[in-house]
């Protein structure tokens, strides 16, 4: 066993062992002495959210959500909510999406703002993934773009990054973040295509952020807007969900 693995194993023999001995409260002392605790870990998930984030940061770093065939494909996938009824979207989707712009910046080298040509341009990835709701429905698809670590890597991700903060047409009601890990996990896509096609409205169309490994609501359909920070002091998660939602 190597002297990392030995070290992860028995920081999380003790992580768990403490949680059941003495409460969760001194588990979270021990994440927050190896730097695991999720940004909102004072929260109504507390302590509880930071045993599952710092277990998944030490055990499942690098693990693959599972792939599925093409056969497995969902052949009705639920579509939840409507496309936004917001006027600028609408003018968008009416003309094509062709004025449609990802902007990247923060802490990167060079800020830059992709239109979707631009994106269709760079290495593509595709996968075939479930799609969890915390409502307890799942449909299985193939999501095809560049992986988010490709984008980053285009305008020069800088040292100090530490979470990447995304954003919807439909800010502030949808947006949302996840820690460098997850961005540059190779399964992390921005995704343009859909079951062999362009990406439907219903599904997020014409942008989307896929992070198969946590459930459905961190996956923010209308993506505009992707920024790097080294903090998330002013992108504090809002509470209502969990801000790990590794499966
Ligand atoms: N912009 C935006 N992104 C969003 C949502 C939304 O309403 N708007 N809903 C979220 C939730 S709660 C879920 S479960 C999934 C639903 O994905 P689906 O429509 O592909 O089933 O999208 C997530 N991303
Ligand atoms: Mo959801």
């Amino acid at each position: 066993m190597s002297d990392k693995i030995a070290r992860r194993k028995l920081l999380t023999i003790g992580l768990t062992a403490t949680a059941g001995l003495s409460g969760l409260a001194v588990a979270a002392r021990l994440a927050a002495k190896y730097g695991l605790v999720p940004p909102d870990s004072g929260g109504i998930y507390g302590a509880g959210a930071t045993l599952n984030y710092a277990a998944h940061r030490l055990f499942t770093r690098r693990t693959l959500a599972r792939e599925f065939h093409r056969p497995q494909i969902s052949k009705s996938p639920f579509a939840n909510g409507k496309p936004p009824q917001i006027e600028a979207f609408k003018r968008s989707q009416a003309a094509g999406f062709a004025d449609w712009r990802l902007t990247v910046d923060g802490m990167v080298a060079r800020p830059r703002t992709f239109s979707l040509a631009e994106l269709k341009r760079l290495p593509s990835s595709s996968q075939i993934t479930q799609v969890t709701c915390e409502e307890g429905w799942c449909y299985v698809a193939e999501w095809i773009g560049p992986k988010l670590s490709q984008v980053l890597e285009t305008v020069g991700l800088l040292p100090q990054a530490k979470f990447v903060v995304y954003f919807s047409i439909e800010w502030p009601n949808w947006w949302d973040s996840i820690d460098i890990d997850e961005a540059m996990h190779p399964q992390t896509l921005v995704a343009h295509g859909f079951n062999g096609g362009e990406l439907p409205v219903e599904f997020g169309g014409p942008l989307r952020i896929r992070v198969p490994r946590q459930l459905a609501y961190k996956s923010i359909k209308y993506l505009n807007r992707v920024t790097v920070t080294d903090s998330l002091k002013s992108f504090a998660p809002d509470g209502g969900y969990s801000w790990y939602a590794g499966i």
